[in-house]
């Protein structure tokens, strides 16, 4: 099948893949939003249908007080023949835990902590053993690749945290994955930093505990000197192998929204590339180390299909739907085509869990609209970085009278950019470009505009972090009943 890249478009960063049965589930980091831990599922490894989320319960996850990009960092998901683990970091917290499962699309087990620092922990099932690797510090005080090996019925170490490998000299050694392909154990990790200067390396070893060897076509991943070109990033991935003995990479990168701007704003989204072992034992990726948009690899069957368009009868909630830090609770269905939101006195701009639900950005050109019936005092659709970083399209109460209004919040600003009035229900609508955001309401007087903002002023190298750009629906003070939803891509390419 020939294949376009991003496989995972939005803000999908962090990605782990295994296979069991023939099937392939995938994991992404998720931070402040709840639930936690996406889950993805695909049958040919291209095709990538999401089915929930691993940490669904407030008991698996506490994110009270996070910051935006705090909470969950990238996690881990293993199958050991008989359970799936899944294992994270609440950076909020500062704990490293893991869930595991028969069924991955139930519900998962209550966390098992491990006492091991770091992040980016990941699991290595051997020979009934359990190892334990995270960005850590070892026993010794020593930085790097740390492993231990565990119990993984109570998580308890049975030996000691012992530093395996310090990379290549890039800075943020982290995402340390172990395979055992033929007569080598391989170490992956990515270095550089998750932003332009990101890259993946590799070590191995005849033995899980070392000593190991750096790949001599170190970094064997990473777009930094790929120019001009817009997917930047590429870095912190996992290996997957199909049932026909082809090995595959999936990692993080994201697409700069203009050649010759850096800014991107979707996210880090899900990258693939086929990979060869050398009849030397070494792991290459792609055909030159580098990441491609496209790829043609018979070897995987079937099309690409494109993106749907997203609506409340083919979303839900906890899958397509996140709210921020808490179950949602009384302050929001999506039920019977509508999202009822009841507001509370928490806005957009507080640390806090307002009555808020958001859907990943997925294409850079795209349109969103929602009819809104609204009794709060503020209630509407935003394109929401985080609460730094947002552009709103709301209808509120001002002096007696209703209106229709632009608010954006940019660092320490906060401007109405216009309004119109605007009584009943309003539909209201965003069209996204790579540049940027055009606000319009329609009411029965017909379509006003409210004005157009740059993308870039919301975008990862302004607002700072890990996420990428939802559409939120969100209400203040009072309810506000949402139809009609759609949102549709328009990205000329397979996405
Ligand atoms: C993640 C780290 C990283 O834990 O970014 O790109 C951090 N790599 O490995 C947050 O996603």
């Amino acid at each position: 099948m020939r294949f376009q890249n991003p496989v995972i478009p939005g803000f999908y960063p962090d990605p782990s893949v295994c296979r069991a049965g023939g099937v392939y589930y995938m994991v992404h980091s998720t931070f402040q939003y709840f639930p936690g831990v996406a889950l993805s599922r695909s049958e040919d490894l291209v095709n990538w249908r999401p089915v929930g989320s691993v940490l669904t319960e407030e008991s698996q996850l506490d994110l009270r007080g996070a910051r935006a990009s705090g909470g969950v960092y990238a996690p881990t998901i293993r199958h050991d023949g008989t359970y799936f683990y899944m294992v994270t970091t609440n950076t909020t917290t500062g704990k490293n835990f893991y869930v595991r499962t028969k069924d991955p699309e139930s519900r998962w087990s209550e966390p098992v902590t491990v006492d091991q620092d770091g992040i980016d922990p990941s699991l290595f099932f051997e020979d009934g053993k359990a190892y334990f690797l995270s960005n850590g510090t070892d026993d010794r005080g020593i930085h790097g690749v740390v492993q231990c090996e565990i119990d993984i019925e109570t998580g308890k170490k049975l030996g000691p945290s012992v530093c395996l490998w310090q990379g290549t000299g890039g800075r943020f050694l982290e995402s340390p994955h172990m395979y055992h392909i033929g007569r080598w154990y391989y170490l992956m990790a990515a270095e550089g930093g998750t932003e332009y200067g990101h890259m993946i390396t590799c070590a191995r070893a005849e033995h899980p505990w070392g000593p190991f060897t750096g790949a001599p076509n170190n970094p064997i991943l990473t777009n930094r000197n790929k120019a001009p070109f817009e997917i930047q990033g590429t870095g912190h991935g996992d290996l997957v192998q199909d049932g026909q003995g082809n090995w595959y990479l999936f990692c993080l990168g994201f697409r700069q929204n203009n050649v010759w701007e850096q800014h991107h704003t979707l996210g880090r989204e899900t990258f693939l590339a086929p990979v060869t072992v050398t009849g030397g034992g070494w792991l290459t990726v792609g055909h030159d180390g580098t990441m491609d948009g496209a790829y043609d690899l018979p070897a995987l069957p079937g099309q690409q299909e494109p993106l749907p368009v997203y609506t409340f009868d083919n979303t839900a909630y906890g899958r397509d739907w996140l709210a921020l830090r808490a179950a949602p609770g009384e302050r929001a269905a999506l039920k019977d085509g509508r999202m009822i939101l009841n507001g509370t006195e928490e806005g957009l701009n507080q640390i806090g869990s307002p009555a808020f639900l958001a859907i990943r950005q997925k294409a850079f050109d795209m349109r969103a609209e929602v009819t809104l019936d609204s009794a709060a005092e503020e209630a509407g659709m935003t394109v929401y970085m985080d609460e730094t970083a947002h552009y709103d399209l709301c209808a509120r109460k001002a002096g007696g009278r209703r209106e229709v209004c632009l608010t954006i919040t940019i660092g320490p600003v906060r401007h109405v950019c216009a309004s119109v009035p605007a009584e009943g229900p309003v539909r209201l609508r965003v069209n996204g470009t790579r540049d940027g955001y055009a606000f319009a309401c329609l009411t029965e007087d017909g379509e006003r505009r409210l004005g157009e903002m740059p993308a870039k002023y919301i975008s990862t190298e302004t607002a700072g972090g890990f996420t990428g750009v939802m559409i939120g629906l969100y209400a203040v003070r009072g309810q506000a009943v949402f139809s009609g939803f759609s949102m549709e891509s328009y990205e000329k390419t397979a996405h």
